[in-house]
């Protein structure tokens, strides 16, 4: 890691640098950025933060104030050299929810599964509950102190991303963890805890108690307008919580198409796997076992006829009986 770490420096010798995270970022991505904008501050690398996507959770933005966590505007981002450096992290190119910005993806810094065909110069990748876990793992590698503010944005990030060690959880994100628990404020995390929620995001709940769909133990929810991609998972983890829904499909309606979040809790059905193949034809998903999410493109919409929602529930059963036999028995 730390010869990686050193032929990223090299990269940005005489260059531009700047971190891109994937579009409407989670904590872990924003944390996982704060941390790695520090760590080259410390080699006298200054690298600003950009992502395309507004920042609209509560709990986010609450966390761009209390670390006071920059990015650049849409405008700053649109004159990006090209000959830039730019390192995603907590995503890859090609991915869906990630924007094509100007400059070089040359760096990339990861915990999901694998599934680019760019070619980095520099990957710093491991399949981990949380991106956070492995710039923790970086600060140790080259031995630069966490400040306080730093440790707690990243052990924020990984509690969001594996929902308070509950999911997708590694030996490594609790040797992070550990970590960053003796530096951390544990204050600011408490503060960031109990308010992820705001008043407009209601919306999105009510659709989802008055939408839900079950069928055997998936259960399916449309949300009928556009929402940011943090809501959208939270609403899967919310109808996830009923007893009755063991994987949960969430979608909103985006440019036209439809963004997807879906959730397993049962430890054999991978839900990177299943949306990948429900959607396989009209449009793209992909993720951990646990935890995914993927696009229906605006153009190949007209594939799910005038019904999309029983279109949407048939492919993820259908999907699902392909993989593992009937979902009455889950
Ligand atoms: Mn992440």
């Amino acid at each position: 890691m730390k010869k990686r770490f050193e032929q990223l420096l090299e990269l940005a010798k005489d260059r531009k640098v700047y971190i891109q995270t994937h579009d409407y970022p989670d904590p872990d991505a924003l944390a996982s950025a704060y941390g790695i904008q520090y760590l080259l501050k410390t080699q006298g690398v200054e690298a600003p933060i950009c992502y395309f996507g507004t920042v609209d959770k509560v709990n986010i933005r609450m966390m761009m104030d209390i670390f006071e966590i920059d990015a650049l505007t849409r405008q700053e981002m649109d004159e990006v050299e090209e000959d830039s450096v730019i390192i995603n992290i907590d995503c890859q190119k090609n991915n869906s929810n990630l924007t094509d910005m100007h400059g070089e993806e040359l760096v990339c810094i990861d915990h999901h599964p694998w599934v680019t065909d760019v070619r980095y110069d520099v990957v710093i990748h491991k399949i981990v509950g949380a991106c956070a876990t492995l710039v923790t793992q970086l600060f140790k590698e080259l031995e630069v102190p966490i400040p306080k503010e730093i440790a707690t944005a990243l052990l924020y990030g990984i509690k969001m991303d594996t929902r308070n060690l509950c999911a997708g959880v590694t030996d490594d994100d609790l040797e992070a963890f550990a970590v960053l628990h003796h530096l951390a404020d544990e204050k600011k995390i408490l503060r960031l805890d109990n308010n992820s929620l705001q008043l407009s995001d209601l919306r999105a709940y009510g659709a989802a108690i008055q939408n839900i769909a079950v069928y055997g133990k998936m259960g399916f929810v449309h949300i009928p307008f556009d929402c940011p991609d943090g809501l959208i998972a939270s609403v899967s983890n919310f109808i996830l919580a009923l007893d009755a829904v063991e994987i949960a499909v969430v979608y909103a309606e985006r440019s036209r198409g439809l963004k997807f979040s879906v959730r397993s809790e049962l430890s054999d059905i991978n839900a990177g796997q299943l949306i990948n193949l429900a959607l396989r034809d009209i449009g793209n998903g992909g993720g951990h076992m646990t935890m995914a999410g993927g696009l229906v493109f605006a153009e190949r919409m007209h594939v799910l006829g005038v019904d999309p929602d029983v279109s949407v529930r048939r492919r993820f059963v259908e999907t699902f009986e392909e993989l593992y036999g009937s979902t009455e028995d889950l």
